[in-house]
């Protein structure tokens, strides 16, 4: 493997800052052997748990602990990298790093080991990606996804296309190359499966893209309605206690509250607003200006109507963002003696805010609607970065399907190429030191 050495040779704490059991800091770079020699007294065996004591220039003891030696290429950055663990106090770490810094190293950047990892191709991009996800997981189901795009599950699926688009253009070639054989490659069936075949594998690949994006980023619902309508209810429900008043005085919440649920792993914001009217209260006008305020950035509104005066939601929806997804819900469905649940034609969903009737039915809708439909596999993590790739490099392929229509082959294969270059910057095989700076800047110190 090419390691691509870097010249500094750095040195961070690995464990949290603060009081703890034990202290771990890591260096990686040409200078690790010499600042372990240096610190230790000698090399420590490599990949093997030596104890030894820290030392400080004069040669007292600064601290005591286990060495880890890792010599390149097989360490986490694929440089020399030693890790030493001792005890978790800020003063003692500070001695450590002082040292250690006396001896050559310099302190690291956030997430600098990470990114010597992706330079030395020790990790992809999304893999690199995946640590932080990993780190900053709010929920187990994120956390497994994570885990599973730190294992290469997402740079996999990437190749796989990527192998597909390959298939294509080598038959797309072979059409331009020989265009004096009998057989019409380009307007061989066989190519033209191959394209849905491609085309498939987009849509499947987007889709677990958007997925793991939403399990990462979560969504932000909105509760908007007529005051009385139960809507705090509503919230107090989902979130399973009481964070917003609840009184049969219509105009109660004026203040935009908002709580967090999970549904299943998917990390949801609720916000619950001031009932939309016109009032002569400037208090209750300022409500309802943030209710509308909210709506605008809300990526779903659930709009909460009581189920005795359904026609009010004709007039809601006319006063929303006209491209923001609404579920209608009709509250209060122990009133009517209803049975909870969509409606029959799927239009709005019965629920009860107080007896919690028609919830469950409610919370499988949301995730319908938001998208969040975990496969049996399990899902993956993923960022809006590589749903902007993708879409483009979707885009450039069904140029190229036009270009096939066409009976263009040789545009046809540019396209493809312009394809392929783009999921390319997935995985980072091509990408900028910019885009490297933002993904790894958000890392944590020694990470
Ligand atoms: N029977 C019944 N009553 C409900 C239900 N949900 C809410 N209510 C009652 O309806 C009244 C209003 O409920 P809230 O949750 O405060 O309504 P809201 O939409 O937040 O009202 P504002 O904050 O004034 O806009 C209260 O008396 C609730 O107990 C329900 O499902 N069934
Ligand atoms: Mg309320």
């Amino acid at each position: 493997m090419a390691v691509n050495l870097q010249q500094d040779t750095i040195v961070a704490r690995a464990t949290p800052a603060g009081r703890g059991g034990v202290g771990i800091i890591r260096i990686s770079g040409t200078a690790a052997g010499d600042i372990a020699a240096a610190l230790l007294g000698r090399l420590p065996k490599p990949r093997y748990a030596t104890y030894s004591r820290f030392r400080d220039a004069d040669g007292t003891s600064l601290d005591s602990g286990i060495a880890l030696w890792f010599p390149g290429p097989h360490s986490f950055t694929g440089e020399d990298v030693l890790e030493i663990q001792g005890h978790g106090g800020a003063v003692v770490i500070d001695l450590l790093l002082e040292r250690i810094t006396a001896l050559g190293a310099r302190l690291a950047e956030p997430g600098e080991f990470s990114k010597r990892a992706f330079l030395n191709d020790k990790l992809d991009l999304t893999q690199a990606e995946a640590i932080v996800d990993l780190i900053d997981s709010g929920s187990r189901v994120a956390a497994r996804a994570a885990q599973r795009s730190l294992q290469g599950e997402f740079s996999h699926a990437v190749m796989q296309l990527n192998d597909r688009i390959t298939e294509l253009r080598v038959h797309v070639e072979a059409a331009i190359d020989f265009p004096d054989e009998d057989i019409d490659f380009l307007s061989d069936s066989g190519l033209l499966e191959r394209v849905s075949v491609v085309e498939k594998a987009f849509s499947e690949l987007t889709r677990s893209a958007r997925e793991g994006c939403l399990l990462r980023e979560g969504a932000t619902l909105v509760l908007a309605g007529k005051p009385n309508a139960g809507k705090s209810s509503l919230l107090n429900a989902l979130s399973g206690y009481s964070a917003a008043i609840v009184t049969d005085v219509p105009g109660t919440t004026r203040d935009v509250i908002k709580e967090h649920i999970d549904i299943d792993g998917l990390p949801l914001s609720i916000i619950d607003t001031a009932g939309l009217r016109t009032s002569a209260d400037v208090v209750e006008q300022e409500g309802v200006r943030r209710t509308h305020e909210q709506l605008r950035q809300a990526d779903l509104a659930i709009l909460v109507i009581d189920v005795n005066n359904p026609e009010e939601a004709v007039e809601l929806i006319a006063d929303m963002p006209a491209d923001l997804q609404i579920i209608k819900v009709l509250n209060k469905c122990d009133l009517i003696n209803r049975q909870p649940g969509l409606s029959e034609d799927g239009s709005a969903i019965y629920v009860s805010a107080l007896t919690g009737a028609g919830l469950g039915d409610l919370r499988s809708l949301l995730k319908q609607r938001l998208g969040y439909l975990p496969s049996e596999s399990g899902s993956i993590t993923a960022r809006r970065r590589h749903l902007v790739i993708l879409a483009a490099a979707l885009s450039a392929f069904q140029d190229g399907r036009a270009r096939l229509a066409e009976g263009s082959g040789e545009l046809m294969a540019d396209d493809l190429l312009r394809s392929q270059n783009a999921l390319a910057e997935i995985t980072g095989e091509f990408s900028s030191d910019d885009l490297l700076g933002e993904i790894f800047s958000n890392f944590c110190i020694g990470k």
